[in-house]
């Protein structure tokens, strides 16, 4: 079936350089990205990005973190994205990654792991929404 998803690549990606490389593995993988955005998000954005995990331990430095700097949100779509991309990317702990997956190849954190997917394509329709939409943020 096909479907949409979100990827965005969250500030650390950004500022190591990584942007080239994720959205290279996406495409290589024969997933169309089909919208680019680069914004500097608003705090309020990445709350209503992340709201599911309000109330959370690692909320308000996971919000911080994301509104820290510029991050590269792309929808992606193809045959199953949402789970495509989501093994494109590994498991949320980098250091548990498998190698072969962006988080195993470029992370050693759990909260800085270069990248976010969508988990449902429910999920996808909100948060695209979400960073796409104007108020997100600035550039
Ligand atoms: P994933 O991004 O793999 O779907 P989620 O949805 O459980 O992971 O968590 C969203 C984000 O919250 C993660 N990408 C990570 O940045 C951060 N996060 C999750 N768990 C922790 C944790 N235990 N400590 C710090 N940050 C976390």
């Amino acid at each position: 079936m096909i479907q949409r998803t979100l990827l965005i690549v969250k500030p650390d990606g950004v500022s190591r350089g990584l942007v080239g490389e994720v959205l290279k593995r996406v495409e290589a993988k024969g997933l169309r990205i089909t919208r680019l955005r680069m914004v500097y998000p608003t705090r309020e954005c990445i709350e209503k990005l992340y709201d599911i995990h309000k109330g959370k331990a690692f909320y308000e430095g996971l919000v911080k973190f994301m509104a820290s700097g510029p991050i590269v949100a792309a929808v992606i779509e193809g045959e199953e994205a949402v789970k495509v991309v989501r093994n494109l990317i590994g498991p949320t702990n980098g250091r548990e990654a498998p190698p072969g997956t962006i988080r195993g190849d470029f992370s050693l954190s759990i909260q800085e792991n270069i990248v976010h997917a969508a988990d449902s394509p429910e999920r996808a329709e909100y948060e695209i929404e979400t960073v796409f939409a104007p108020e997100c943020g600035f550039y």
